[in-house]
C-alpha cells in the first residue's frame, strides 16, 4: 500500500533529477540564510553555482552533531522564530540538548513521510494505534502522531510510562498496531503476561518500532511476545525525526524517503565515499527543510545502501538495518566489539532471556568486558553443573563471534532493569577511577 504512489514510484532518473534540483536549492538556502553555514561553504571554496551534478555534493564539508550544539540553541535555524512553529530536542547525555526548528511547511512534510512509513507496512484507517513514546521534547511520539493521523487512523497518545495502563488500553480500546521502541513493547508483553492477558485478549497485529536498534533475532522475540508483526522506521531529530527511512511489508531494507533526504554512506576514518552495498557511516542532506536544514549530516548509524527496486514497487533507496552507531562501537583490548554482534549470539541460545547488559570495566592496563544475562528460569540457578556448563557455551560462542575472551553472568529473571524509551544497555565503566 502507498500514502503517496506517484512519488514513492518514482523512476529513478526522475529520483535523482528531483535530488538535484533540491540540493541546488538546499545549498542556496543555508549559503544565504544561515551565517554558519555561509562562512563553512565559503572556507571550503564552495558557492552555490557550483552544485552542478550530485556529485558535486563532495564539495561540501560534513556537518556534526558538535556543529549544532556549537550554535545552541538556535544558531542553525534558517528562518526566523516567528516561521518556526515547533521545536523538538534530542536530550544528548551530556550538557546541552541538540535543539531543532520546523516550519509549517516542514510539518506538513514531516507527516507525509511518517504516513508514507505507516502506510508501507499496512496501517490503514482502520487502525487504532497506541503511541507509547515518551511525548514531549523527543521527536518519537508527535512525529508518529501526525502521521498516523494523516492516515486516518485512529491514535491513542498513551506516552511512556505505567506499562500496566498500556496493557489495560491495549486490552480495552482493541488496540491493532503499537508505536514504541522495540525494547519497550518487549517488556510490554512480559507485564501482559504477568497481568494475565493473553495474546487472545488482544488485537494487536503490527508494530510499528524504532527509535533503537534491534537485531533479527531480538525482532523475534518481540514479535512472539505479543504475537505481532514487527516493523522497523528510523530517523533523527536532527534530520527530522521518525520518517527518514521505513521498511515495507517485504522488509528487506528501510526505504529512504528520497525526495527529501539525500544519502551517501562514508568510511568514518576517512570520510571518503563509499560505494553501492558497501558499510559504512550514514549521512544525509536535507532536500526541502526550511526550518534547520542540514548538509551532509553525519549520523554516526552504521549501514549499507541499496538501489535496486524493491517488490513492492518502491523505487527508493533502501538502507538496511542499522548494525549500531560509531559510538556504540567498544574498543575492548584493542578489538571492536558491537552490542549487537553480542545481541545476536545471546538470543539464539536457548533458557536465556532477552535481557541482557554489557559492563566494561578497566582492571589494571586491562580492558574487561561482562556480558550478563538473565536465565528464563530461575530454578536453574540452583544446579551449579548446568549453570556451569551454559556459561561456558555462552563465552565459547562470543570468543567465536568477538575474537576475545569476556566473563558470563547469568543472572535471576527479570533482575535487570527494563526501559520504557530507548534501552541503555552497555555500562562503560573506564574512565570512572578504580572502576
Ligand atoms: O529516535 C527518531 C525516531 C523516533 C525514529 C521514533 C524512529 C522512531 P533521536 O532521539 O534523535 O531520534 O535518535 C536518533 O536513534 O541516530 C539512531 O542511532 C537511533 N535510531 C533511530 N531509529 C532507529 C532504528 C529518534 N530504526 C538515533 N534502528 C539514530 C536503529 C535507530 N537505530
Amino acid at each position: 500500500m502507498f500514502f503517496q504512489k506517484e512519488i514513492e514510484t518514482m523512476p529513478r532518473s526522475k529520483i535523482r533529477e528531483l535530488q538535484l534540483e533540491r540540493l541546488k536549492w538546499t545549498v542556496a538556502y543555508c549559503y544565504e540564510n544561515i551565517p554558519f553555514y555561509h562562512k563553512r561553504l565559503s572556507d571550503a571554496g564552495v558557492t552555490p553555482d557550483k552544485i552542478k551534478c550530485l556529485s558535486d555534493i563532495q564539495y561540501i564539508p560534513f556537518t556534526t552533531k558538535a556543529d549544532i550544539r556549537d550554535t545552541y540553541p538556535f544558531g542553525l535555524f534558517g528562518k526566523p522564530l516567528k516561521e518556526i512553529v515547533r521545536i523538538h530536542a534530542s536530550s544528548g547525555t551530556t550538557g546541552k540538548p541538540t535543539v531543532v526548528g520546523y516550519t509549517r511547511h516542514d510539518l506538513d512534510v514531516w507527516s507525509d513521510c511518517v504516513a508514507r512509513l505507516c502506510t508501507a507496512v499496512g496501517t490503514t484507517d482502520e487502525d487504532i494505534v497506541q503511541i507509547s513514546f515518551g511525548y514531549g521534547l523527543f521527536t518519537g511520539a508527535l512525529g508518529l502522531h501526525y502521521g498516523l493521523e494523516k492516515i486516518g487512523a485512529t491514535v491513542v497518545p498513551a506516552s511512556s510510562g505505567n506499562t500496566q495502563k498500556q496493557v489495560m488500553l491495549l486490552k480495552d480500546f482493541g488496540v491493532t498496531a503499537l508505536v514504541s521502541t522495540p525494547s519497550y513493547a518487549l517488556y510490554m508483553s512480559e507485564v501482559a503476561k504477568e497481568m494475565g492477558v493473553s495474546n487472545d485478549e488482544l488485537k494487536l497485529r503490527l508494530g510499528l518500532f524504532g527509535s533503537e536498534g534491534c537485531t533479527p533475532e531480538m525482532r523475534m522475540q518481540v514479535e512472539k511476545g505479543f504475537g505481532l508483526f514487527a516493523t522497523d522506521n528510523y530517523g533523527m531529530s536532527e534530520l527530522m525525526g521518525p520518517g527518514v527511512s521505513g521498511e515495507c511489508e517485504h522488509r528487506c531494507g528501510l526505504h529512504i524517503n528520497e525526495d527529501h533526504f539525500l544519502a551517501e554512506v562514508i568510511d568514518a576514518q576517512t570520510g571518503d565515499v563509499l560505494r553501492e552495498g558497501e558499510s559504512g557511516e550514514l549521512v544525509v542532506t536535507t532536500l526541502t527543510k526550511e526550518g534547520i536544514p542540514m548538509l551532509r549530516y553525519r549520523t554516526k548509524d552504521i549501514t549499507r545502501l541499496h538501489y535496486e527496486p524493491c517488490a513492492c514497487g518502491r523505487t527508493f533507496a533502501r538502507m538496511e538495518k542499522t548494525t549500531g552507531r560509531t559510538d556504540d562501537m567498544l574498543k575492548i583490548r584493542g578489538v571492536n566489539v558491537f552490542p549487537s554482534q553480542i545481541e545476536s549470539v545471546l538470543i539464539s541460545l536457548e533458557n536465556i532471556g532477552p535481557h541482557y547488559q554489557l559492563i566494561v570495566r578497566r582492571e589494571g592496563y586491562m580492558d574487561t568486558l561482562e556480558v550478563r544475562v538473565e536465565l528464563i528460569d530461575s530454578s536453574l540457578l540452583d544446579h551449579y553443573g548446568a549453570l556451569e556448563q551454559m556459561q561456558k557455551t555462552i563465552k565459547s560462542k562470543l570468543h567465536t563471534v568477538l575474537g576475545i575472551d569476556c566473563k558470563v553472568s547469568l543472572i535471576e529473571p527479570k533482575s535487570l532493569e527494563r526501559f520504557q524509551g530507548k534501552a541503555k544497555r552497555v555500562i562503560d565503566l573506564r574512565g570512572q577511577g578504580n572502576a
